[in-house]
């Protein structure tokens, strides 16, 4: 269905649903904020259930916006993955776009129901707002008095960082090697390959840091959200006293 394009966009059926999904998620956000207190951008917030109303829906005014908004957020993007998919069988190229766009989506789905619902309540989702998500990610880290302790946290800051030396050393070689100064040649991928050689004795290949780039991308992601999974469902004091196992390793004594 919709197997044509409009202009240079392909529509395709998972276009359509992007749209529908879009729209009425848009048109929700700006009713819901129609009802706030402010149309100022920075402040405007659209507040989850309270923890009351659990895992049950609630009305409309009570976090009942926030709950299809978050429906119609979750099919956009899944349509926008889907149609990244059909596009891709069409060429005959590999999904490695769309499923690079669904560790997007699962952090994003890890935030607003994975965790609430293994905590029971749509409350602990974070609320659609400049600031207000802000304050939310602070409060919930304060939760844990220090949310930098959390192992999984470190590790998915430490792949974060990962990623950006790896881009980094990427885009700063290609184009040391792609745009010369005016009237020098451009050199081939054998002098990338001969500038790591030199400076530490090994090249990833042209191939291969594509392959290393997305690896830790994907990564980094993936823990972020195992992170805050894991805060709450499966840890439930501060993340400095987790660390304790150290302390109470027999080898101290
Ligand atoms: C490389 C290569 C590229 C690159 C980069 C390297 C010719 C154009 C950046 C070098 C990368 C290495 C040695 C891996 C670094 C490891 C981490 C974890 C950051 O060899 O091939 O292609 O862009």
């Amino acid at each position: 269905m919709f197997d044509f394009w409009i202009g240079p966009f392909y529509v395709g059926f998972f276009g359509v649903t992007t749209i529908l999904f879009t729209v009425l998620g848009t048109a929700l956000i700006f009713y819901a904020a129609a009802i706030g207190p402010t149309w100022n951008p920075w402040l405007i917030s659209i507040e989850p259930p309270d923890l009351s109303y659990g895992l049950g829906l609630a009305p409309l005014a009570e976090g009942g916006f926030w709950q299809i908004i978050t429906i119609c957020a979750i099919g956009a993007f899944v349509s926008w993955a889907l149609r990244e998919a059909e596009i891709c069988r069409k060429l005959g190229i590999g999904y490695h776009v769309p499923i690079a766009f669904g560790f997007a989506i699962f952090a994003y789905v890890s935030l607003v129901v994975i965790r609430p619902l293994l905590l029971g309540a749509w409350g602990h989702g974070f609320p659609y707002g400049i600031f207000s998500h802000l304050d939310w990610v602070s409060n919930t880290g304060y939760q844990y008095l220090h949310f930098h302790y959390n192992p999984v946290h470190m590790l998915a800051a430490s792949l974060f960082f990962t990623t950006v030396l790896a881009l980094a050393l990427h885009g700063a070689l290609v184009l040391s090697a792609v745009n010369p100064a005016e009237g020098e040649d451009v050199k081939s991928p054998e002098y990338e390959d001969t500038f790591f050689r030199d400076f530490i004795g090994y090249s990833v290949g042209t191939l291969g840091i594509h392959r290393l780039g997305l690896l830790l991308a994907l990564n980094a992601g993936f823990w972020s959200a195992i992170c805050i999974i894991i805060s709450g469902p499966l840890w439930t004091r501060g993340w400095p006293e987790w660390w304790t196992w150290w302390l109470n390793l027999p080898i101290w004594s």
